[in-house]
């Protein structure tokens, strides 16, 4: 077995799923209730604020609600604990891997901060955000979730790219693999030498490019996979 120094952890909304948070593709998923078209997209934004608001405002108070599961702290107490290196990103904008003491890098924004998109400032989002909600820099009645909607660039790629060029371990954590670039994130580790591991509940569109595959609910099997690293 290599020497494992640097590892890369990507989650997704399957890690959330036993907070009670809904996931996007599951039966019933949030997805199911809206067409991502209809709220997740800077047209849709434009064109009917009042809905993107009231989707992003019932999410954010239920995030603020839940709690992290045993999956969160695990990776916590990895982040913690490992010898080497642990970066965790997250395709998630709930703040969940935070409350259980964790650092993460926010790739599609959070739900918990707002920003303007006149003059770029992000701020503390209010639990509801209302059409015309007024930038506490500037003013403009233009404030929005600071969550990158399809068709816009994810935070840190950069950042995330040298970590995955770099690293001997990536684990996807909960992710259907279905959404670019983080569904190739996995592509870019192996491509580097990597080791790859996929933890799900079942297979995902990036299955057949990980080396290894945990099945199982992430309350359960991240942290005996953690327990692994760690011993
Ligand atoms: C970009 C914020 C350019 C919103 C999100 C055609 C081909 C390829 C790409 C494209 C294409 N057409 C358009 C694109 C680009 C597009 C894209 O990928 N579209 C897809 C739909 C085809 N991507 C973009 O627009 C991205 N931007 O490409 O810019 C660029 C490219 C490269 C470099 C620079 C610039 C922007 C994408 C970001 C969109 N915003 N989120 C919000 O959250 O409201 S994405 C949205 O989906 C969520 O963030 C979510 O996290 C993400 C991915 O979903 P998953 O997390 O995987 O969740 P899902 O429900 O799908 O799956 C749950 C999984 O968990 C399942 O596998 C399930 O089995 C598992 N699970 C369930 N329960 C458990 C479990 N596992 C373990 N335990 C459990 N208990």
């Amino acid at each position: 077995m290599r020497r494992i120094d640097r590892i890369v952890i990507l989650t997704g909304a399957g890690i959330s799923a036993e907070s009670g948070l809904g996931t996007f593709r599951d039966e019933g998923g949030l997805w199911a209730q809206h067409r991502i078209e209809d709220v997740a997209t800077p047209e849709a934004f434009a064109r009917n604020p009042d809905l993107v608001h009231r989707f992003y405002n019932a999410r954010r108070m239920q995030a603020a609600d839940a709690t992290p599961n045993a999956a969160h702290h695990a990776l916590a107490r990895l982040q913690a604990r490992f010898s080497g290196d642990v970066m965790l990103v997250t395709q998630n904008v709930d703040g969940l891997h935070e409350k259980a003491g964790a650092q993460a890098v926010h790739m599609h924004g959070e739900l918990a901060r707002a920003l303007c998109p006149t003059c770029g400032h992000r701020w503390e989002a209010p639990i509801e955000m209302t059409v015309g909600e007024p930038c506490v820099a500037c003013a403009a009645p233009t404030a929005r979730p600071d969550i990158v909607w399809f068709g816009e660039i994810p935070y840190h790629m950069e950042q995330i790219l040298d970590a995955l060029q770099t690293c001997d371990l990536f684990a996807a954590i909960g992710t259907s693999g279905q959404v670019y670039p983080a569904a190739g994130f996995v592509e870019e580790a192996r491509m580097a030498g990597a080791a790859t591991v996929e933890l799900n509940l079942r297979d995902s569109d990036m299955s057949h490019a990980f080396d290894d595959h945990i099945t199982g609910p992430a309350s359960k099997t991240v942290p005996a996979w953690v327990d692994r690293l760690l011993a």
